[in-house]
């Protein structure tokens, strides 16, 4: 029997790519997101190498988490393989002059959505004693940049959310990793910039930035180690960026 990876946020840049690959490897996939023409896509291009079931709902309503993940038919109930990794940064403004709305999704979507799929999913494993869950933060849970307050605040909750449930699940063979990326090349900062599309081809100008194969990549290599390894926690960065600030453009 394939193993079974659902991956939130699969319908852009880390996710997709992640789907892509894991669907290579023989993983049967659950793809979540809500752009709903993109699952179909997604679903579509996979099918005639992995059996694939996509899942439309927004990580920040519980109801609708509870009700999508329960409504996988009984032989899809088995989650082997968690990727936490639906989230965006909304805006990037000074302390003062930030959105609500903005710091709201940030929280909503980066923390609580995360948890809410967690909550749901995790009890199986629990009750199988197995199970990995790869939490996709950032080095912005590690390092605070100018501007980035809210969104490095939510990345810093990931990295906590991460280390508790390593802890929490110690006792039933789940093995819990994070990885950390720094600059990829993605809707990432369309997203930050609301679509600002000169704003955020600024971003990733100068240099090579990881792109999302590369944190995909990744995501395969922490999955299939043996099962007494756990790559614990990884930050992986564009040889281009030395730190959350530090990027060596040409
Ligand atoms: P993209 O914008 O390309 O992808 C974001 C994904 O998250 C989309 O599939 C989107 O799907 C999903 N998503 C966003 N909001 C919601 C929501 N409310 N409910 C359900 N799904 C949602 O960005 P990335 O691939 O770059 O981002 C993926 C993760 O990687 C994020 O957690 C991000 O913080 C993290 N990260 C990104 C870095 C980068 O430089 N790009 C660096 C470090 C970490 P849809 O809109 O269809 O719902
Ligand atoms: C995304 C990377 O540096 O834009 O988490 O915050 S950064």
């Amino acid at each position: 029997m394939p193993q079974t990876a659902f991956i939130t946020g699969a319908t852009s840049g880390i996710g997709q790519s992640t789907a892509r690959l894991l669907a290579r490897k023989g993983y049967r996939i659950i793809a979540c997101g809500r752009r709903q023409e993109r699952l179909d896509e997604l679903k579509k291009e996979l099918e005639d190498i992995s059996s694939v079931v996509t899942l439309n709902f927004d990580v920040r309503n519980n109801a609708a988490v509870t009700e999508a993940i329960s409504s996988l038919p009984e032989d899809w109930q088995q989650v082997d393989l968690l990727v936490n990794n639906a989230g965006n940064a909304h805006g990037l403004s000074s302390i003062h002059k930030g959105s609500l709305e903005d710091w709201d999704a940030m929280i909503d979507i980066n923390v609580k959505g995360l948890l809410y799929v967690s909550r749901a999913i995790i009890p199986g494993m629990v009750q199988r004693n197995s199970g990995h869950i790869i939490n996709i933060g950032s080095i912005a849970g590690r390092e605070v940049y100018p501007n980035g307050n809210v969104y490095c605040a939510s990345k810093h909750a990931v990295d906590a959310i991460n280390s508790g449930m390593r802890l929490d699940l110690n006792d039933y063979n789940i093995r819990v990793s994070q990885i950390a990326p720094g600059l990829v090349e993605t809707e990432f900062s369309l997203v930050r910039f609301k679509g600002d599309a000169n704003k955020s081809k600024h971003v990733y100008e100068g240099y090579k930035a990881l792109q999302p194969t590369d944190i995909a990549d990744l995501v395969v290599f922490i999955a299939t180690r043996p099962p007494h390894v756990n790559l614990a926690d990884v930050l992986i960065l564009p040889t281009a960026q030395a730190s959350a600030t530090n990027v060596h453009k040409e």
